[in-house]
């Protein structure tokens, strides 16, 4: 049987990943490409001329219904969204609408359009719903079942499509699973996201581009794993029996301090407080403390692993900026 995808959120870090993976594995695949004019087609249409781009927002339900019957989707990967949880206490409304609201527009669509039977989605969850508040500590690792306590927004907005879309799953019978998802990063993160700050402008320390970098707070830990590895744990999810909801994550939880001394050793300097400069501006009015997931039930259910180490994910990323940076450098 012909496997085709839709995906929405392809121009973003997953779906980049995600869309190398699928035509890998042979789908047809179908990106949702949101604007009148979005800056990031050329480059997205260069990288990936075999993926057919559906213009649409998450926002419009007559757009997603379109998108939906012209892709006929087998498999759907609901990863578009309002995603930066900074920006979400400055456009809070907005981020229910997109980020909120958008996954019911997405599933509505494919209930309406007749597919409920057929279309089996991802809905993109994430670790933010836990808050890692005092109350709520992860212990040994947030999993399936641990309390929800978003400290943002973003999380509040996410909760609700985590949510729905379980409603989904249980009042239509619809095969929708949600990845609760942990930090992961790599080579397509948005600049605007901490650790790509910090490896880009590692990078361009050590080439002599810029001699400071500007952060929030330092002291917040995070479970951060790699990119790559968590959009092949999104396929094996739509690929088991049953729909179910998965934590994906390392298992290891590090501090941004962790990470700039990372970051900084790649390039041989040993102590970066020299170069780095607080700033409330990029301080968030609730923060959540720390992240740590268990994810126990992916590996024993799907036989998910990852492979890339915390030391691998800040190499990666510290040596791909490196030969970017060189490039703007000449
Ligand atoms: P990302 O790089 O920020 O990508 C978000 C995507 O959503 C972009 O393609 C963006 O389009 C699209 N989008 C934004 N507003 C939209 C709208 N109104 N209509 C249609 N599309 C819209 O995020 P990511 O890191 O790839 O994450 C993918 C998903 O996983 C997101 O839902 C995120 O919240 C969730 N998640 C991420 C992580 C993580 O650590 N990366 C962890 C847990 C969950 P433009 O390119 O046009 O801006
Ligand atoms: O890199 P961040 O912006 O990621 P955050 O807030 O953890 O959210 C990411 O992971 C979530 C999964 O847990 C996703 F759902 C979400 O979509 C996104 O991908 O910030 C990480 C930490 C925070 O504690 C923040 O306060 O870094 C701190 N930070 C310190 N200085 C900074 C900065 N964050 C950013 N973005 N920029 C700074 O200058």
């Amino acid at each position: 049987m012909s496997k085709r995808a839709l995906v929405t959120g392809i121009t973003g870090q997953d779906g980049h990943h995600l869309a190398e993976q699928l035509l890998k594995n042979g789908y047809t695949v179908y990106g949702l490409i949101r604007g009148q004019n979005n800056p990031k087609r050329t480059a997205f249409e260069a990288a990936f001329p075999a993926v057919r781009l559906l213009e649409g927002d998450l926002t419009d339900p007559a757009a997603l219904v379109r998108a939906v019957e012209d892709s006929d989707p087998t498999e759907l990967y609901n990863l578009g969204a309002i995603s930066h949880v900074g920006y979400s206490f400055k456009n809070p409304s907005l981020t229910a609408d997109v980020t909120g609201k958008g996954v019911l527009n997405i599933l509505e669509a494919v209930r309406v359009t007749g597919r409920a039977e057929t279309t089996r989605v991802y809905q993109a969850s994430t670790s933010e719903m836990f808050g890692g508040l005092d109350y709520n500590r992860p212990g040994s690792g947030y999993d399936e079942n641990s309390l929800f306590h978003p400290r943002s927004p973003y999380g509040v907005a996410k909760l609700y499509g985590h949510w729905i879309a379980r409603n989904y799953r249980e009042s239509y019978g619809m095969f929708v699973s949600c990845g609760i998802l942990f930090n992961h990063e790599g080579e397509h993160r948005g600049p605007e996201f901490v650790t790509r700050k910090i490896t880009q402008a590692v990078a361009r320390i050590k080439l002599g581009l810029q001699n400071k970098i500007v952060l929030g707070d330092l002291y917040p830990k995070r479970d951060w794993g790699y990119a790559g590895d968590y959009v092949r744990g999104m396929w094996q999810m739509l690929q088991h029996d049953e729909p179910d909801d998965f934590v994906l994550a390392t298992g290891e939880t590090h501090s941004i301090e962790d990470f700039l001394t990372g970051a900084f050793a790649e390039v041989g300097i040993d102590d970066w407080r020299p170069y780095v400069v607080q700033d409330p501006a990029f301080m968030r009015p609730a923060e959540v403390d720390i992240l740590l997931g268990n994810p126990e039930k992916a590996e024993r259910v799907l036989g998910w692993r990852r492979e890339t180490s915390f030391e691998g994910l800040v190499s990666l990323m510290v040596r791909n900026d490196l030969a970017l940076e060189a490039v703007h450098a000449r």
